[in-house]
């Protein structure tokens, strides 16, 4: 069901905000403990940190039980499509480049029937920000292996494992051209806010990926706050070096870990009167 709401209705504050007038009133409905709770939390509070006016954001996301950010949010929010958040997002940004726009979602959402628009999102580097909650599993559809679960992970659904290797998001970012790369965890709200804050000031498409622990379907999750650490090195501009950080990386080290240099894709590259989607539409006219 895809859902379309005014901020004005419920924004209607002016500035200075503070996070809190970031947050819709509807009450999430994760389960006690998810990692999700912080993520909206970081969320709201690297909106803060820009003092954006809720009018100028936008939220977008596919379904997933992370991808219920926008309906807590209060800026404009789009609840769409499985899988389908990315799409939703640059046509947003092409038709309303002065909106900030957030994608936010899960790893099944974002690498699994998502995966291509991940890649093509990372080409064609707009400015985009786009948050990936990922817990290894499908929360929502009660905990089936996704891309990123590893393939030893023995569950009553795959039992003994999928034996599938799995899906390394940072990596594929790098190598599709995302231009700026971190990864959080939701123990940490704070530090995570500051990455989204830098991802949404950075221009061209940024990915945060974010550990975000699914308490109920991978309650071993939890030790996740045992095994991170911030990432040793400063990010790095040099992409064959983010590489191979990336591929020797243990998946726990926190931080921004790439900043590219790539421009943002020009909206009005080769755009013209006669390419307008008035005079595309005159061409169907009978
Ligand atoms: C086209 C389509 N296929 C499948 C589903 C069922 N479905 C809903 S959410 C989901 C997976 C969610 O996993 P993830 O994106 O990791 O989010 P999480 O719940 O773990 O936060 C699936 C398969 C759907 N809603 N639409
Ligand atoms: S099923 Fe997992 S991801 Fe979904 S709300 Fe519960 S803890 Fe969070
Ligand atoms: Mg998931």
């Amino acid at each position: 069901m895809i859902d379309m709401i005014s901020c004005e209705q419920i924004a209607p504050k002016t500035s200075p905000w503070s996070a809190t007038d970031y947050k819709s009133k509807l009450k999430p409905i994760w389960c006690p403990g998810c990692g999700d709770f912080s993520v909206l939390m970081a969320v709201t509070k690297a909106m803060e940190a820009l003092q954006l006016a809720p009018k100028d954001l936008a939220v977008v996301s596919g379904i997933g039980c992370s991808s219920r950010i926008p309906a807590y949010t209060s800026c404009y929010g789009f609840h769409g499509v499985h899988g389908r958040s990315l799409p939703v997002a640059a046509g947003l940004k092409a038709a309303r480049p002065d909106l900030t726009v957030l994608c936010t979602g899960g790893d099944g959402d974002g690498f699994s029937i998502g995966g291509n628009h991940f890649m093509h999102a990372c080409r064609r580097n707009l400015d985009i920000t786009y948050v990936v909650m990922d817990n290894q599993v499908y929360g929502m559809t009660k905990g089936q292996a996704s891309p990123t679960t590893a393939p030893d992970w023995d569950n009553p659904l795959t039992p003994g494992g999928t034996g599938i290797s799995p899906f390394f998001p940072l990596v594929i970012a790098l190598a599709a051209g995302a231009n700026f790369l971190a990864r959080g965890f939701s123990g940490d709200p704070e530090g995570t806010a500051h990455i989204i804050k830098q991802a949404i000031e950075y221009p061209g498409f940024s990915f945060v990926h974010v550990l975000s622990p699914c308490v109920t379907y991978r309650p071993e999750q939890k030790e996740w706050r045992n095994m991170v650490r911030p990432s040793p090195v400063e990010a790095t501009t040099d992409s064959a070096r983010a590489a191979r950080r990336l591929m020797t990386d243990d998946g726990f080290n926190i931080g921004v870990l790439f900043r590219g240099d790539r421009q943002p894709f020009n909206l009005h590259h080769g755009a013209s009167k006669a390419a307008s989607s008035y005079d595309f539409g005159a061409q169907f006219e009978i």
